[in-house]
């Protein structure tokens, strides 16, 4: 016993003194929790091809010296229990030093709670319900704007464009995004003096609209505003256009993907959506990721630019940190990003830990998102 204990305590002296740290190659592992199944699958897609290539820039650059990052991506399907069962496989399996994502809003209130508690540092990078995201705690932050950050802009945009006084509004009802992404636009149309005529409600498995869009049609309502993922998004404005219903609609976040605009096909035309990204900005970082993604035959959209821009943080927060890849120093880290270049434009973490910068509206022209001059 007591001879072992002293040969096992040989080696692990060895074993410190024998790697020098300046030389050493750690690895810091980060997982990233993605809607690649259900509902929510077009934007993890893009999502993980964000997530890759800036893995890939950073290691590339040189710009971590000896810290070589890792991305260990899972599916967390769109819901709440897979993603409680992918952040613990994160959080004790693979022991993970950060998290990006889950991409859902809906899952992140489900599964944050579980890294808040580990003390492991979580970016989300497409939440976008303003509560029960960064207020769960200090080890959640976020890249991406909320609906609360986008959207009254984008209607007051959009009202001083075409002059309307009255709306309906179409919302889901069975997810933390759509039902958030419903309370900014019925605030925001309240407080830009637009009457709402009425208001109806669909679930995600739904695919017929037909009856809350007759009834909202019959109010005479002048625009249109709707919280929807993708997939119902498509349906809700092909079924509109197809009832004769050809009011301006303003989407939410949900609207972003061009998996929306490719299902819905000439139906999309005209529909606005308030972005987080401005995929035509001149900004150098911005042309570097365009340039990245096209080398790597990804045409991005806005969860894809934001998903690599989580990545850049975590790398600057260990940058920050003076190179020390741990979870607290991730942590750390974070507090001290300050306009960091992105594809978002330079970046810092607000106090409450979530991110702040000019949104932009877009219109869909010609089947695909044109930014609003
Ligand atoms: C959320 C969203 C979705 C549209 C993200 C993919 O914004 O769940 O918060």
């Amino acid at each position: 016993m007591r001879f072992t204990f002293r040969m096992s305590l040989a080696v692990a002296l060895f074993v410190a003194t024998a790697s020098p740290p300046a030389l050493a190659q750690q690895t810091v592992k980060i997982g990233a929790a993605l809607s690649m199944t259900g509902p929510a699958a077009v934007y993890g897609a893009t999502q993980k091809a964000g997530i890759l290539a800036a893995v890939d820039e950073v290691n590339r650059s040189g710009a971590l010296k000896g810290v070589k990052l890792e991305a260990v991506v899972e599916d967390d399907a769109s819901t709440k229990e897979q993603g409680i069962a992918v952040f613990q496989r994160f959080i004790n399996k693979d022991k993970v030093a950060a998290i990006i994502g889950p991409t859902l809003s809906n899952t992140a209130t489900a599964a944050d709670p579980l890294a808040q508690a580990a003390g492991v540092p979580v970016v989300a990078v497409s939440n976008t319900a303003p509560k029960g995201i960064t207020d769960i705690g200090d080890f959640i932050w976020r890249v991406s704007l909320t609906e609360g950050q986008v959207i009254p802009g984008a209607l007051k945009r959009l009202q001083a464009k075409l002059g309307f006084k009255t709306a309906g509004v179409l919302y889901g009802n069975d997810d933390a995004f759509t039902q958030a992404g419903y309370n900014v636009m019925k605030a925001a149309l309240e407080g830009q003096g637009i009457k709402i005529l009425g208001t109806q409600t669909f679930a995600k498995p739904d695919r017929d609209y037909n009856a809350q869009l007759t009834a909202l049609k019959s109010l005479g309502a002048e625009v249109l505003m709707v919280s929807a993922l993708a997939e119902n998004a498509a349906g809700i404005v092909s079924q509109a256009r197809q009832l004769g219903w050809n009011v301006p609609i303003l989407g939410g976040n949900g609207f972003n993907s061009p998996a929306f605009i490719k299902n819905a096909g000439p139906a999309a035309e005209g529909v606005f959506v308030g972005t987080a990204w401005n995929k035509v900005s001149a900004d150098p970082a911005n042309q570097a990721f365009l340039k990245v993604m096209q080398a790597r035959g990804v045409d991005p959209d806005q969860f894809c630019a934001q998903a690599y821009t989580g990545v850049l943080a975590v790398a600057e927060a260990i940058k920050l940190s003076g190179g020390k890849g741990g979870r607290a120093d991730i942590k750390a880290g974070f507090a001290k990003v300050k306009d960091l270049p992105t594809p978002l434009g330079k970046f810092s973490f607000q106090e409450n830990r979530d991110g702040n910068h000019e949104p932009s509206v877009q219109v869909v022209k010609d089947g695909k998102f044109q930014i609003l001059q």
